[in-house]
């Protein structure tokens, strides 16, 4: 989300609407065309936005390949819908089935994108979510207590020691005093910076630690890497501490600050005993590849370390005008702040600010106790004159950043070494994010740059008050970007990453082992499937194979019954899911993988026959694949009874 205060002479695109684009390559067909039955070379991962979800595209063609659910239900596939996965979307609050996620954040080792997890953050009801790309499916979400708004975030360290977050919207600790007066903002509310350490085998997260910081809004972050290894950097604005109307009061400052955290000491203070253990009350939830489900822990405790009280873990750099963007050039020695209303894109030096550090070149504090460092001591310098509104920066590996202009709408690319703009390219219309593939780590693959617009105006065909989102590829293996492609997106697409195919590729699950099922339903053969009442509920272990589900007769169900359908897919063969689907189900339909077991929670309300069906075509006799209920009245004395084809399933 951007919220930008402009005066209204700049509010325009410098852009005019038109068809044509005058930065198209001449050749932009033939290099976007993928031929049927080829694949793509790079896999972008964009996120959903206000979809809750990520998008899994093919580049260069711009095809969608998958959307993967990660915090919003999807019926598409019954994620969030069925019982198994229900409680990925669990939360201190509830079940909350939506939210906005806007950076996925790929996991890395020695500062290269390894392939194996994509993170995202879910903003609204802060979570983070780990996927797997072995699988495309989520596999754990864990909530972030103490924070309101999870913006600055996931982004990981260099060997993926930790992904961390900060908060966007400070608010009071949640076991603090909490019910207090809001214009008590500057005394009563908090950031807190969150650490959460991955696994190295695994990928299992859990939250380490939470630093508490000044109440400023905490925008974006990124982590360093080679020089700056220890160091995280997130961008802050509203260090005016207003809290009513920001658009304002949150821009009276000539500059806000990038936040520099040295993160190795911050876990050298924990692993000393320095932290604070406290109350806390957050959902961590796992889903597991064997048992096929999700469980849900309320975790009751984290550990805070007040920075205010430990000298030498956090330090301010003056950034220009509302900074949003923060990036770090792939040797980890310049950190690139975009300051949204700042005519200048100012470059940062990592050894200027040790050398700062060092020489306490101070202007200031922050709190009396956290060092402000001299702008001029820590700044390489500035790009002059970029445009309009920059926003987000990537690298090439070839020496080359590239930031998205929101208000100019364009993407202008310039030299690290000497700060200098060599090329821009119009964007259409006002980008927000860019991605180049691994431009955020030490390798970039500067062959593509992916730029994703906020608006469409008149790109695409009209589809009512609402146009839809787009992204735009643009080749960059040369001197000048040339535009090649316009495609749409799912949702709001914020930030992506992207990656070389190979390093999914070989990680790919094709099939579950079937023999590997766990679930505590699973029927692993058609003769023991079966129907078992329990009073008022009644447990459906059904198998599905091409063409039949089994039982396909089911009666005895009653009206009022809770009655919970077991579906295991028997297939053990790539790309043969069966779906499973009643009449009537206040459900989505479930859409069960080979060799896993899914199960749909259905109320029969009234009596009658309700027919299942197989919603996933998967043979030429998947219109056979089909079934029936028959439900009688609560009092009824209709036994269960279950059977398919003219061999009664044994009993
Ligand atoms: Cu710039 Cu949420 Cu990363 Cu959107 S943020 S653009
Ligand atoms: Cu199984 Cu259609």
């Amino acid at each position: 989300m951007l919220a930008i205060a402009l005066p209204a002479s700049l509010a325009i695109h410098s852009c005019k609407p038109g068809k044509i684009s005058s930065n198209l390559d001449a050749d932009a067909a033939q290099k976007v065309y993928v031929a049927p039955g080829k694949y793509d070379e790079v896999y972008a991962f964009m996120s959903g936005g206000f979809s809750g979800q990520v998008a899994a595209y093919g580049i260069p063609s711009g095809r969608l390949l998958k959307v993967i659910p990660v915090f919003s239900q999807n019926p598409e596939n019954g994620y969030g819908y069925s019982e198994e996965t229900k409680p990925m979307l669990n939360t201190s609050h509830g079940f909350v089935p939506w939210d906005d996620s806007h950076h996925p954040e790929l996991s890395k080792t020695n500062g290269e994108d390894d392939g194996r997890w994509l993170f995202i953050n879910g903003n609204n009801t802060p979570r983070i979510a780990r996927i797997n790309l072995a699988t495309f499916k989520t596999d754990e979400i864990i909530e972030l207590p103490n924070i309101g708004g999870n913006h600055a975030s996931p982004f990981c360290t260099e060997n993926t020691e930790y992904v961390v977050g900060n908060t966007r919207f400070s608010e009071p600790l949640d076991y603090d005093k909490n019910d207090v007066p809001i214009d008590s903002y500057k005394k009563t509310f908090k950031g807190a910076v969150s650490f959460v350490k991955v696994d190295k085998e695994s990928g299992a997260m859990n939250l380490a630690f939470q630093l508490i910081v000044p109440p400023f809004n905490y925008d974006l972050a990124h982590a360093g890497k080679g020089v700056s290894h220890d160091w995280v950097f997130f961008t802050c604005y509203n260090t005016e501490q207003a809290h009513t109307l920001l658009e304002v009061n949150a821009s009276q400052r000539d500059k806000d600050f990038v936040m520099a955290i040295n993160w190795k000491k911050a876990e050298e203070l924990i692993s000393q005993a320095k932290g604070t253990k406290m109350p806390a009350n957050y959902a961590h939830n796992v889903y597991s590849e064997k048992t096929h489900t999700a469980t849900s822990t309320i975790e009751k405790e984290t550990q805070i370390l007040d920075v205010t009280k430990f000298p030498g873990l956090v330090y301010f750099m003056p950034c220009p005008k509302s900074p949003h963007g923060v990036d770090v050039t792939p040797d980890g020695e310049n950190i690139v702040a975009s300051g949204k209303l700042a005519a200048v894109i100012p470059v940062f030096s990592f050894k200027k600010m040790l050398d700062a550090i060092d020489k306490k070149d101070y202007d200031g504090m922050v709190d009396s106790s956290i060092p402000v460092l001299k702008y001029e001591s820590v700044l390489k310098g500035e790009v002059k004159k970029p445009g309009l509104g920059p926003l987000h920066t990537e690298f090439d590996g070839q020496g080359y950043a590239y930031t998205t202009m929101f208000v100019s709408s364009e993407v202008v690319k310039w030299k690290i070494d000497n700060l200098e703009v060599v090329d821009r390219s119009p964007a259409y219309y006002s980008p927000g994010h860019l991605v180049i593939p691994g431009g955020d780590s030490k390798k970039p693959y500067g062959k593509y740059l992916v730029v994703m617009n906020k608006i469409t105006k008149d790109r695409y065909l009209p589809t009512g008050p609402e146009l839809c989102q787009s992204a735009q590829l643009l080749d960059i293996s040369g001197e000048k970007m040339k535009l090649l492609l316009d495609f749409p997106t799912i949702g709001e697409p914020h930030y992506a990453q992207a990656i070389p195919v190979d390093k999914v590729l070989k990680n790919q699950v094709k099939f579950f082992k079937l023999e590997e099922n766990t679930n505590a339903y699973a029927t692993k053969a058609e003769k023991d499937s079966k129907v078992v009442r329990n009073g008022k509920r009644v447990d459906i272990y059904m198998t599905a194979i091409r063409s039949h589900l089994a039982p396909d007769n089911i009666e005895g169900i009653k009206v009022g019954d809770e009655v919970f359908v077991h579906v295991t897919n028997l297939e053990q063969d790539w790309d043969v899911p069966h779906g499973f689907a009643i009449k009537g189900a206040n459900n989505a339909e479930l859409l069960v993988m080979p060799g896993e077991t899914c199960s749909l929670k259905w109320s029969p309300d009234r009596t009658g026959i309700f027919p299942f069906y197989c919603t996933d075509f998967c043979s030429a006799l998947h219109q056979e694949m089909q079934g029936y209920f028959r439900v009688s009245s609560a009092d009824a004395n209709t036994p269960i009874k279950y059977s398919i084809g003219v061999n009664p399933v044994t009993q």
